[in-house]
């Protein structure tokens, strides 16, 4: 079959009118190489990066004649993947509309329901789901035999399959295939994402990782991460790379593998990491550099032991500072999120956040407005946090979604909306703007 993919583009950001993402959508490479690997032709649009239109998207629909397409949604460019559909659901009514990504798990069954020209949503991880559902829709098998999928039947039901368990080892994935994505302009920004690891155990209120991904972390074997990294060297001449998992340094003997994987095979590379604050040590991170990577991101969220607790972190305030010196320690850049918003924040808790940037001083912050997530706990048991949502089904509603980060939907008992608001600017401003420099 003849398939599409689409990395949809993403929203204004911040009051920017074209929002140029350069991160690469990884995803979409991960399931085309079992596709092409079954025979089917595979191409990709990556709308970020090539600022695609809604038109020249259809266009190439009906000129390669293709048969399905993908989208790759996370929230924030899901009503661009819902325009594009509905634009070429529009002109080709036979064409298959899948939608994937880490949005849709959250969403699938009211995503169904509301937008009659999505076809069928594959939850979770595609790389075995996608090409199933080929097979189903050529008439090897039923679509109710693939695990993952949610999808609507001839009477228009919607039905929703048996989860697919995440067992597979992934290193049983194919190499994802790059040749499908715009790799000149990467190779321009000398910029690409790697992966090492799936899942997160950690269960965060306001996140929904460890819910589409699941708390069960699955790691690639080190020489297959290395060897995904060379191939950008040899091949595509990237040699600076994000490492996207959520902490890097989970498995200590992993992470250290990697490093000295690199230093023997003596690949010159600038990289960046996550890590947990309360999981990470000084030789660690000085192996780290000597590897290549020079800056480190933790998600600090707050300085107030309270309100780490109210997020379900394990973390304390003290192995934030502690993470943030050994970072200075070893060379890297270290950079820091923090969060406005969590339940029971007061202005007294802010302060604290703000204190501790000011005495701890990263070179870098970001401080964002928490924003209620479908699927995450803050959303599905708001009440119970003492958090009010102003319109339970704003990730629908795309003017809430393109305010991002400015995301007014929930109030918290503590505090009303205008109260967060204008928290988030007072700490933002203190943050970033006067301490954000660092030493
Ligand atoms: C890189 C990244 C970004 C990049 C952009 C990513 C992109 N290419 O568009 C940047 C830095 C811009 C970004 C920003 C944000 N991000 Co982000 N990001 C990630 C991150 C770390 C990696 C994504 C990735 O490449 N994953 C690896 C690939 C292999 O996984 P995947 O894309 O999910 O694909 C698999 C499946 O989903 C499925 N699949 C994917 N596409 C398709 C398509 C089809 C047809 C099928 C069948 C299957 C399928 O199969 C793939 C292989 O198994 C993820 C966390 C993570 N580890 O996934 C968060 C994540 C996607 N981000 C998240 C969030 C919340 C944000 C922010 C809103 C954070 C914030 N508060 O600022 C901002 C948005 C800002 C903006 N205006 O864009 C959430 C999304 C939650 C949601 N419901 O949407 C995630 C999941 C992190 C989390 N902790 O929850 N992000
Ligand atoms: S915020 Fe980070 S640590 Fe917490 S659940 Fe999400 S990915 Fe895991």
């Amino acid at each position: 079959m003849r398939v599409l993919l689409i990395h949809p583009n993403l929203p204004p950001y911040g009051g920017k009118a074209d929002f140029r993402s350069f991160y690469p959508p990884l995803g979409l490479a991960c399931v085309a190489a079992p596709l092409s690997a079954a025979g089917h032709e595979v191409q990709a649009v990556d709308a970020p990066i090539t600022v695609a239109s809604v038109e020249s998207i259809v266009e190439r629909v009906r000129t390669w004649d293709a048969e399905v397409v993908g989208f790759r949604c996370q929230l924030i460019n899901y009503h661009r993947g819902l325009t594009i559909a509905k634009a070429i659901k529009a002109e080709r009514p036979s064409c298959n509309i899948v939608f994937g990504g880490p949005h849709m798990a959250l969403v699938a069954e009211q995503a169904l329901a509301l937008h009659p020209f999505i076809d069928a949503i594959v939850c979770g991880e595609g790389e075995d789901a996608f090409p199933e559902y080929l097979d189903a829709l050529g008439d090897r098998g039923g679509l109710d035999g693939v695990e993952g999928l949610v999808w609507r039947d001839d009477q228009g039901g919607i039905i929703r399959n048996p989860v697919r368990p995440v067992s597979k080892s992934l290193d049983d994935f194919p190499m994802p295939s790059l040749d499908i994505l715009p790799m000149h302009l990467y190779r321009m920004m000398n910029f690409f994402a790697l992966e090492g690891h799936r899942g997160c155990p950690c269960a965060c209120i306001f996140c929904s990782l460890s819910v589409v991904q699941t708390r069960k972390v699955r790691f690639k074997s080190p020489e297959r991460f290395l060897s995904e990294m060379e191939r950008l060297v040899v091949d595509y001449g990237i040699n600076r790379f994000e490492m996207i998992e959520p902490n890097f340094t989970i498995l200590k003997e992993w992470c250290h593998e990697v490093c000295h994987l690199i230093l023997d095979r003596g690949l010159r590379v600038q990289w960046i990491a996550r890590s947990y604050p309360e999981m990470v040590d000084e030789p660690t991170l000085r192996l780290m550099k000597r590897a290549g990577c020079y800056k480190v991101f933790f998600g600090i969220e707050s300085g107030s032991e309270k309100i780490l607790r109210s997020y379900g972190k394990d973390t304390t305030v003290q192995q934030g500072r502690d993470a943030i010196r050994y970072g200075k320690e070893a060379g890297l850049q270290v950079y820091c999120d923090f969060m406005v918003g969590g339940p029971g924040e007061t202005a007294e808790t802010v302060e604290e956040t703000i204190r501790f940037a000011r005495e701890t001083k990263p070179h870098m912050s970001d401080v964002s407005l928490i924003a209620p997530f479908p699927g995450t706990p803050l959303y599905e048991r708001a009440e119970e946090f003492g958090v009010r949502l102003l319109d339970p089904h704003w990730y629908e509603n795309p003017e809430a979604v393109a305010q991002f980060p400015f995301i007014r939907v929930m109030e918290l008992d503590t505090l009303t909306v205008q109260e967060l608001m204008g928290l988030w600017v007072h700490a933002t401003s203190a943050i970033l703007y006067k301490h954000g420099g660092g030493d």
